[in-house]
């Protein structure tokens, strides 16, 4: 099935294998779908898509709320030999807008209830058509994909051509389209399947976006792979997820979920017949894995990646799940741990994580110098993230080397936000920290020096935010100072403002 197209094909094997078998139940509606009728639907989806002028290599952006339909997108953007391309949903009109600018796609597809507002951000930049999805199977693009029939004659794709471009945010100026190929999504996915042993009998609990690699690729690759089931939740519901466990064999989620689940009652029960708890995307505390252990009998697997590399180590499935660990390098992964120059350190040492192997994405679009800064000549990666491997060879992250945010999961550059603070009227200048926070893990807090006489407020530097900046992404505290703490050189000291302010969500 769709043999020419090298992901589809690893993709669409199951189905092909065993077409009755389900593949995911709606929890919103209780919809259930096989893995053939999955397929017959994207084949529809792709016929839609070849309709409104989608050629080979062109990209297929979307900002539409997690359902089937934007499943069946992403996999008959892949039929039709696009690169698809997922926005987060909770992106402003404004940041849209650069996007689209930045990745020219041919179609952008956005929910029905934001197309007035998007339609002119299209427009400015050039997209040469809008439709729309909604979650509830309205839009234009689904009575599109409705008068199609199925058996789409699949476009051929290699390895090496691009799947999909997924932005990540810059500590420096603008965001970044990683490239995906077909090579990278293929060989890591299959990797994760056999080493969590994915198989068809599993039921995954699928509670991510689908607009990352962790909900996108990660969660439904796999499970398409594994041919395997999933209960899609529209988004995170901690007493939702517990009444599923008994249904379930697999929960992926990021650490807030596991410490809002540690909240609920009667996880033990429900996590009794559970196989495997994954975590990853950003940091799980060692004092979580540990009650989680505790609560339930289970040993959460903590594993790490990165849009440009997909996941680089993990757990073992079988032997000690370290807490505080991410364990070790996945099969055909390399992963050294190096200075500055990029030479290599002895183990126990701390320094930047370089990774190397068929993982990896092919560059930044349109990018090729930002790429060559983050690539060592011998093709490893610089990642940003600061590690160590210790003697048994599980790897450990301390810290980053790049000024970033993960708040909940989701990234976010202090720069952005700086930037977007000092445009305001009445600001001086502004800093960005990262705060430890009980449920997000890190929240974001803006320390702003207001030009005298000011009199601005907290809530009115949280207004004038509102449009420019994704909610996710603005300060969950404003605090104001005469002056931010600075070096000999003039850089500011964030470490100085992190412990000034590192109680302020204790
Ligand atoms: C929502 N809000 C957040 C937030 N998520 N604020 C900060 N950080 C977040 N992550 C805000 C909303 O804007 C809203 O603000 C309020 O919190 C409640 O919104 P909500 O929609 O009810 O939130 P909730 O559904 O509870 O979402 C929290 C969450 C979600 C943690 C479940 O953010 C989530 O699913 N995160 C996962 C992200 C992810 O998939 N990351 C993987 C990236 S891939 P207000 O003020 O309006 O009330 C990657 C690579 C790898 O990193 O290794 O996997
Ligand atoms: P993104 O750019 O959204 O793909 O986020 C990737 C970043 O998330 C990595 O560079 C790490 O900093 C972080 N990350 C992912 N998984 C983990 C983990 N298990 N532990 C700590 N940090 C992680």
């Amino acid at each position: 099935m769709h043999s020419e197209n090298h992901l589809a094909a690893l993709l669409a094997r199951a189905a092909a294998e065993a077409p009755e078998a389900l593949f995911l139940e709606d929890v919103a509606t209780g919809a259930r779908l096989s893995h053939g009728a999955l397929w017959q639907g994207v084949e529809r989806m792709a016929a839609a898509l070849r309709r409104a002028g989608i050629r080979p290599g062109d990209r297929v952006a979307v900002q539409a709320e997690k359902s089937v339909a934007m499943l069946e997108l992403y996999l008959g953007t892949l039929l039709a030999g696009g690169v698809f391309l997922p926005l987060n949903s909770a992106y402003t009109a404004a940041e849209v807008g650069y996007f689209l600018g930045d990745a020219t796609p041919g179609l952008f597809v956005c929910d029905p209830a934001r197309e007035t507002a998007l339609e002119p951000v299209a427009r400015k930049a050039g997209v040469a058509r809008l439709l729309t999805l909604g979650a509830d199977g309205q839009g234009s693009l689904a009575q599109a994909r409705a008068a199609e029939a199925p058996g789409f004659a699949t476009v051929a794709r290699g390895p090496e051509d691009l799947a999909a471009i997924l932005y990540t945010s810059g500590t420096t100026g603008r965001s970044k389209g990683a490239m995906l190929s077909h090579r990278a999504l293929g060989s890591n996915s299959l990797t994760l399947r056999d080493y969590w042993r994915f198989t068809a009998r599993d039921v995954l609990i699928h509670a991510l976006p689908i607009y990352h690699t962790h909900g996108l690729f990660v969660a439904t690759n796999i499970t398409l792979m594994a041919g395997g089931a999933c209960l899609f939740f529209p988004k995170f519901d901690a007493a939702g997820i517990i009444a599923a466990m008994p249904r379930a064999t697999a929960l992926m989620g990021v650490p807030t979920f596991y410490t809002r689940l540690l909240a609920q009652p009667g996880l033990g029960r429900a996590a009794r017949g559970m196989r495997l708890f994954i975590s990853g995307s950003a940091p799980l505390l060692a004092e979580t894995h540990r009650a989680w252990t505790a609560a339930t009998g289970h040993h959460i697997l903590e594993r790490y990646g990165m849009t440009e590399t997909n996941m680089n180590t993990s757990n073992p499935y079988d032997g000690e799940r370290r807490a505080g660990t991410v364990g070790f390098p996945l099969p055909g992964v390399e992963l050294r741990v190096c200075n500055g120059d990029g030479a290599e350190l002895p183990v126990g040492e701390i320094g930047t994580l370089e990774v190397r192997g068929p993982n990896l994405f092919s560059g930044y679009w349109q990018m090729p110098g930002k790429t060559a800064e983050d690539m060592r000549p011998d093709g490893f990666f610089i990642t940003g993230d600061l590690g160590m491997i210790d003697r048994d060879g599980y790897v450990t992250i301390v810290g980053r080397g790049k000024d970033l945010i993960i708040s909940g999961g989701l990234n976010v550059y202090p720069k952005e936000v700086e930037e977007a603070i000092d445009a305001l009227p009445g600001v001086t200048e502004s800093a960005v920290i990262g705060v430890a926070h009980p449920d997000l893990g890190e929240a974001v807090v803006a320390v702003v020096v207001p030009d005298p006489g000011a009199g601005l407020s907290g809530d009115d530097i949280q207004a004038a935010l509102a449009d420019r900046l994704a909610r996710f992404k603005q300060p969950k505290r404003v605090f104001f100072v005469p002056e931010l703490p600075r070096n000999t050189m003039g850089k500011v000291q964030k470490n100085r403002l992190r412990d000034a302010y590192s109680k302020t969500f204790a």
